[in-house]
């Protein structure tokens, strides 16, 4: 049976409560769930969530701090910006908000993972390739299991990151290791038969009774623990030449998880704060510059992978006590999601960040805060600084609503007219993705070791097609979800407002920015 939950993370926000969803006695800030009922595959990524950042909490301590940190800065973001933080989550979603990363090594484990989160409600979504975006190696290729449905979302938006090694790709391993490799990776069981089983059922029942829900957490938490089993020493050190990333997920016959990310209102004043209370983060902020306008996409950081005691066992049967550093905290504060637009824009101006802030060092080593300042300058230069602009301009996704109190007379045809006269609200959409430059910069920041490369090796062409067959399932396209979002909302209000035709919100029977309105 399920035991009672108890509220040992005291503070914590719960999940937010849904009129009308989940089922009964399952509301906002109710610590004990009744023991004998149905788990909805929401309520397991729910609990799946708290669980693992109370499983964190007690391997990373730094984690807990991250965690209180945060929990600290929301609520002051929300006491001094009110309504206007709350555009971009409600409260409880925002507490209860947290992304995972795990790294798996065959596209078995890949398989089965994608069983396990399916069985919590999260699907595939994007293809993410960081053997080009590192300048270290980092021979994977990823997706992110999540839910995709915004009613799911706001019930409890866990992520999982999810990297997949490459073995097969020539410019890491040489044949002869990607054979010893894969042999290696073909002998151990990442997810007992039991856990998959469990997955299983609840996808095709769409839950799990109360019983059947408490194995599956805990096996599903215990697949994440970080394993107590001796680490074969040459092994991965063998791999940790080529590539530590490699070498994390193939040098040891489990998973963990990598690290848990909380979602922060300020991440520039949490930035600040870690490093008060002696936590050393890595030394920049990942993805757009704080600037002048609203928070767009997706800004992390982390501190440094910290070392955990390890087993090691070497040649000769000896295990002795060591330490590894491969597991750290990650901080993220998310934006409006941007459309292919927008996101061409963000792409053009980091590469200028990075071309202007590499020709002032003048071959010196970048500094960070000067690249932030260029890049913020660029953003204040470039960037439409309000929501508004930033929609007319088709840089990001909004949603719309017919407002209740509507102008008199007959509503304007032109979207953004509606929007000026009051006949609808707009309203940001979240961004719910990763960025693959920021991921790759978070892998690099944490690896003491830059690994090694063969130039003159091509690589595995892999891709989203590739994903699918993996996965038995395609990943979804984000910006076909967040798209399908915007198109539903404004059939929505064109109905609402008894337009007969269809809200055109293209820039192009729309104004583009800078255009004479
Ligand atoms: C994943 C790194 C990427 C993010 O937030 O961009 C990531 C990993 O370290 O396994 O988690
Ligand atoms: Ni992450």
């Amino acid at each position: 049976m399920l035991a009672p939950v108890a509220g040992n993370d005291a503070g914590m926000q719960h999940d937010p409560a849904v009129p009308g969803a989940g089922s009964a006695g399952v509301r906002a800030g109710v610590d004990r769930m009744p023991a004998s009922r149905w788990w909805e595959p929401w309520e397991l990524r729910a609990e799946f969530s708290r669980r693992l950042s109370e499983l964190y909490g007690r391997e990373v301590p730094a984690y807990a701090t991250l965690r209180a940190v945060s929990r600290e800065i929301n609520a002051e973001v929300l006491e001094s910006r009110g309504a206007d933080a709350r555009r971009l989550g409600a409260v409880g979603r925002v507490g209860a908000e947290r992304h995972g990363a795990v790294r798996v090594g065959t596209p078995r484990e890949m398989n089965q993972v994608g069983r396990l989160f399916a069985a919590m409600g999260m699907h595939p979504v994007g293809f993410y390739d960081l053997r080009d975006a590192a300048a270290s190696a980092v021979p994977v290729v990823s997706t992110a299991f999540r839910p995709v449905d915004p009613a799911e979302l706001a019930r409890n938006p866990l992520r999982m990151f999810t990297s997949l090694l490459v073995p097969g790709d020539r410019r890491f391993f040489t044949a002869e290791l990607r054979r010893r490799l894969e042999a290696f990776l073909a002998a151990r069981t990442l997810f007992p038969p039991r856990l998959l089983e469990l997955a299983d059922r609840a996808i095709a029942g769409n839950g799990l009774d109360a019983g059947d829900a408490e194995e599956f957490l805990t096996l599903a938490a215990d697949a994440l623990r970080l394993s107590r089993a001796p680490v074969d020493r040459a092994w991965y050190t063998e791999l940790e030449r080529v590539s530590a990333v490699a070498a994390d997920i193939g040098g040891v016959r489990a998973t963990h998880l990598n690290h848990l990310t909380p979602r922060v209102l300020d991440i520039d004043e949490l930035y600040r704060r870690m490093g008060e209370r002696g936590v050393e983060m890595i030394d920049a902020i990942q993805g757009p510059p704080r600037w002048a306008g609203p928070d767009l996409l997706l800004r992390q950081t982390s501190f440094r992978a910290l070392a955990e005691p390890r087993r090691f066992r070497h040649a000769d049967g000896t295990i002795t006590a060591g330490t590894l550093r491969v597991r750290f905290g990650e901080v993220e504060a998310r934006g409006i999601a941007a459309t292919p637009r927008g996101r061409e824009l963000y792409e053009r101006l980091s590469a200028d960040a990075d071309r202007l802030a590499a020709e002032a060092a003048r071959g010196s080593p970048v500094s960070a805060a000067h690249r932030a300042e260029i890049a913020a300058d660029l953003w204040n230069r470039h960037v439409p600084g309000s929501e508004s602009e930033l929609a007319r301009a088709d840089l990001a996704y909004f949603t719309y609503t017919a407002t209740d109190r509507r102008p008199a007379g007959p509503p304007p045809a032109r979207l953004r007219d509606l929007v000026e006269q009051g006949w609808v609200r707009q309203d940001p959409i979240v961004y719910e993705d990763f960025l693959p430059r920021s991921a790759a910069g978070i892998f690099q920041s944490n690896l003491d070791g830059a690994g090694s490369r063969d130039a003159d090796q091509s690589g595995a062409a892999l891709d989203a097609g590739w994903l699918a067959e993996v996965l038995d399932r395609a990943p979804h396209d984000p910006y076909a979800l967040y798209d399908d979002l915007r198109r539903t909302s404004l059939d929505r209000a064109a109905e609402q407002l008894d337009l007969a035709h269809h809200i055109d919100a293209s820039p192009s029977s729309d104004s583009s920015p800078g255009a004479p309105a």
